[in-house]
């Protein structure tokens, strides 16, 4: 049963800001060979470009990409220091979203003016982390029974077949809450780095990274930063978004406490990556050193409930990113994404068809698995979108019970009572944790299977829905319990 009706509507208008021209002073660019070896001198070229009072600045993203910021290129000129020798590609430096993000409408807004904030909460240091205990039985989690959605894969039924492999999920979003009381044993921990010595033990590039990374302040504690509901229709965001996806993945089942994430049994471990601010926003540069963070450092899978459908025209062909998939793929981990949650109206639409199809989830790549939102009757959601060709399957996305910060649990993402507004987890973005899970709970089970294997499973084992029909290739939901018996 729904419970929310009157906030619906602005719950459905999560949106994607779109506008044909947008502006950017933030590029990304290739080297080539030739260009590496000369590094220093190529990027001084791009010093004629500047503009303000900014001086430019040039950061590695990886090997071959740097991002540069503060100057400003016309499309001519894009184009012809393409064709520079030293120069691969430029594109830039796209932006990148919550896939959830709530905008009010005027009118709410207008309503909500002289509303009191609340301060956000501070970061939190690494926690120390108590070692995980395997779980003496299951099924005492007392709040499994409000996420239908693993009731309704019968998850829980599904655990005697999970293996002891460890296996890591990426959950590459705002960030995790580590210290909640269901996630912090479940978190995966950098086994190479030494706490707080101020040095990166492992040599991976990353000081003290014990539980992953935080890309959007470049620090060690990629927290959950939660902001303030007027905040969030202001300007986008959705607090608690990826600690929400967290639970779904991996919150500790059988723990007595809370609720149970699908993989949350066993060695399955949740890697925090932050590239999305508390207000929901990030960059490809951001995204594509996620990604390869996750890659480099163990994760299998990783959980993507963020996107665009394009800032401008040239958007869709972010080779950034596209290369950052693809190196997912050749280092063998999976790539999960949410299908997109609609248009500016949050109506959902095809993205087969679409000329703005969200992306990452609709790029061609095999390793993509795209995923769309259905509710508790299998009906696909009225935000989200759905390809035969482009969306692989669909997964619990509507009234989504998990985790929030500050050892909280919730359906509710937000609740202005004295405005008589409510909304509920709704998205794509909470179904594709709820698949992610899913793949981490056999690859537990055959830790020597390729991504491919464990993709073809998953959509093999999906349940036909009427409201998927045609609408996803596997033309069916996400069946934990069918899978874990492959
Ligand atoms: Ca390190
Ligand atoms: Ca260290
Ligand atoms: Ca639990």
């Amino acid at each position: 049963m729904r419970s929310i009706t009157s906030f619906m509507v602005m719950a459905l208008a999560f949106t994607f800001v779109q506008s044909a021209h947008a502006t950017y002073n933030d590029y990304l660019i290739k080297l080539s060979k030739t260009g590496l070896k000369n590094k220093a001198q190529v990027l001084q070229q791009f010093e004629m470009f500047e503009v303000g009072s900014s001086r430019m600045e040039a950061e590695d993203v990886t090997e071959e990409w740097i991002r540069i910021q503060n100057i400003k290129l016309s499309t001519t000129q894009m184009k012809s220091l393409s064709r520079n020798a030293s120069i691969e590609y430029i594109q830039p430096n796209y932006r990148l979203k919550l896939i959830n993000d709530f905008k009010g409408t005027q009118e709410q807004i207008a309503k909500l003016q002289g509303m009191k904030l609340d301060s956000p909460i501070a970061i939190e240091d690494n926690p120390a982390i108590p070692a995980p205990v395997t779980p003496i039985f299951v099924g005492n989690d007392p709040l499994y029974n409000n996420q239908w959605g693993m009731v309704d894969n019968n998850v829980a039924g599904a655990w005697s077949q999970a293996g002891l492999a460890p296996i890591v999920v990426a959950v590459i979003d705002t960030g995790v809450d580590y210290t909640h009381e269901d996630l912090v044993e479940v978190l995966w921990r950098n086994q190479l780095e030494i706490p707080n010595n101020n040095k990166d033990d492992d040599g991976n590039g990353y000081v003290d990274d014990i539980v992953g990374w935080d890309f959007v302040t470049d620090d060690n504690k990629p927290y959950d930063l939660t902001t303030d509901p007027l905040q969030m229709l202001f300007s986008g965001g959705n607090p608690g978004h990826g600690t929400h996806c967290a639970g779904n993945v991996a919150a500790r089942a059988g723990n007595g406490k809370g609720i149970a994430g699908v993989a949350g049994v066993h060695n399955i471990r949740i890697m925090s990556i932050r590239f999305l601010s508390e207000k929901g926003q990030g960059t490809t540069a951001g995204a594509v050193k996620s990604i390869r963070y996750a890659v480099d450092n163990g994760a299998h899978v990783l959980s993507n409930s963020w996107g665009s459908t394009g800032e401008d025209p040239n958007d869709p062909d972010n080779q950034a990113l596209r290369e950052a998939i693809a190196y997912t793929q050749t280092r063998g981990s999976l790539f999960v994404a949410a299908a997109g949650n609609g248009d500016s109206q949050g109506k959902g639409y095809d993205n087969d068809t679409s000329s703005q199809p969200a992306y990452p989830a609709s790029y061609p790549d095999d390793v993509i698995v795209s995923v769309a939102a259905l509710d508790s009757n299998n009906n696909l959601g009225t935000f989200s979108n759905w390809g035969k060709r482009t969306v692989d399957i669909g997964a619990p996305g509507v009234v989504v019970y998990s985790t929030v910060p500050m050892n909280k649990y919730t359906d509710v993402a937000l609740d202005l009572p004295q405005f008589g507004i409510k909304a509920t987890w709704d998205g794509t973005s909470m179904a594709t944790p709820h698949v992610s899970g899913a793949a981490a709970l056999l690859w537990s089970k055959y830790p020597n299977a390729t991504w491919k294997q464990i993709k073809d499973s998953l959509l093999q084992t999906a349940t036909p829905v009427n409201g998927l029909r045609n609408k996803t290739v596997s033309g069916g939901k996400l069946n934990v319990n069918g899978l874990m018996g492959l």
